[in-house]
C-alpha cells in the first residue's frame, strides 16, 4: 500500500491525568526503542495535550484530540478552539465520532464548520463515518456513509482533503465486541474509495487513508489490515492499555 498505514487510539473519556501521563510515556519508550511500521497517533482528552506534548516524540507518535468546537474564538463556555488544540503540540483531531453525533447532537453542519477550523488550523482531521445497525440491516450502509461525506468534507477543495483521514466505524461495532468481519469492512472500504475518488479522482482516493473502528483488537487486526482498503485501525478500549496497544500496531 503505497498511502500511510496508521494506528489511531481513541481514548474518549477515560484516563485521569496521572494515568494519561504514564501511558503516553510508556509508549513513548517502547515505540522509540522499536520502531513501528506504521504512523500512530493517540488522541486524548483535552486536558491531557499540553503535559503530553512535552515529552511526547511526536516524529513516532502524533497526537491528537478528540474533538474541537465549532466556533473559532469568543463567548462559547467550556468549547475548547481548533486553535487551541493546535498551540498544546497536538497534530490530529477526531470529529463526527458517532458518539459526538449520538449523544452530543452534531449535525453534518456543525462537522462541516469544525472540519473547516481544524484543517484551517493545521491539524489533520481523522473523520469518522459509519452505520447503525438499523441502517446496516435495511443495507443502506454505502448511502449512509456516502451522505456523512458529502455533509461534512466532499465541500473541500482535493489539497484541503489531503489532510483529512477517514475512519470507518460502524456503530454497532463500537464497545459493543462485535467487529465487522474483515470482508464486510473490505466491502464498505472500498465503496468509502470509490465515493472519494468519484469526487477527488483516483490519485486523491489512492492516498486516503482508511481506517476500521469498532472493537478494533490484537486478535482480529492481522485479518482487517490485510485487506486492500483498510490502512489502519481507530481504537478505542483497546488502546487504554500499551501492551494491547502495541499488539495491535504490530499487526502491520
Ligand atoms: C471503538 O473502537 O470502539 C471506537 O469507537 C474507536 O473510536
Amino acid at each position: 500500500k503505497m498511502r500511510k498505514k496508521i494506528v489511531a487510539g481513541n481514548w474518549k473519556m477515560n484516563m485521569n491525568l496521572q494515568e494519561g501521563i504514564a501511558l503516553a510515556k510508556e509508549l513513548n519508550e517502547t515505540l522509540t526503542a522499536e520502531k513501528p511500521n506504521c504512523d500512530v497517533v493517540i488522541c486524548t482528552p483535552f486536558i491531557h495535550l499540553a503535559s503530553i506534548a512535552a515529552f511526547l516524540n511526536q516524529d513516532v507518535i502524533g497526537l491528537g484530540a478528540e474533538n474541537c468546537a465549532d466556533k473559532a474564538s469568543g463567548a462559547y463556555t467550556g468549547e475548547v478552539s481548533a486553535e487551541m488544540v493546535k498551540s498544546t503540540g497536538a497534530q490530529y483531531v477526531i470529529l463526527g465520532h458517532s458518539e459526538r453525533r449520538g449523544y452530543y447532537g452534531e449535525t453534518p453542519e456543525i462537522l462541516k464548520e469544525k472540519v473547516l477550523l481544524a484543517l484551517k488550523n493545521g491539524l489533520k482531521v481523522i473523520f469518522c463515518i459509519g452505520e447503525s445497525l438499523e441502517e446496516r440491516e435495511a443495507n443502506k450502509q454505502n448511502d449512509v456513509v456516502k451522505a456523512e461525506l458529502e455533509g461534512s468534507v466532499f465541500n473541500l477543495t482535493a489539497e484541503e482533503f489531503k489532510n483529512v483521514i477517514i475512519a470507518y466505524e460502524p456503530i454497532w461495532a463500537i464497545g459493543t465486541g462485535k467487529t465487522a468481519t474483515a470482508e464486510q469492512a473490505e466491502e464498505i472500504h472500498a465503496f468509502i474509495r470509490s465515493a472519494v475518488a468519484g469526487k477527488y479522482g483516483n490519485d486523491v482516493a489512492e492516498e486516503t487513508s482508511i481506517l476500521y473502528g469498532g472493537s478494533c483488537k490484537a486478535s482480529n487486526a492481522p485479518e482487517l489490515f490485510a485487506k486492500p482498503d483498510i490502512d489502519g485501525g481507530l481504537i478505542g478500549g483497546a488502546s487504554l492499555k500499551a501492551a494491547d496497544f502495541k499488539g495491535i500496531i504490530d499487526a502491520w
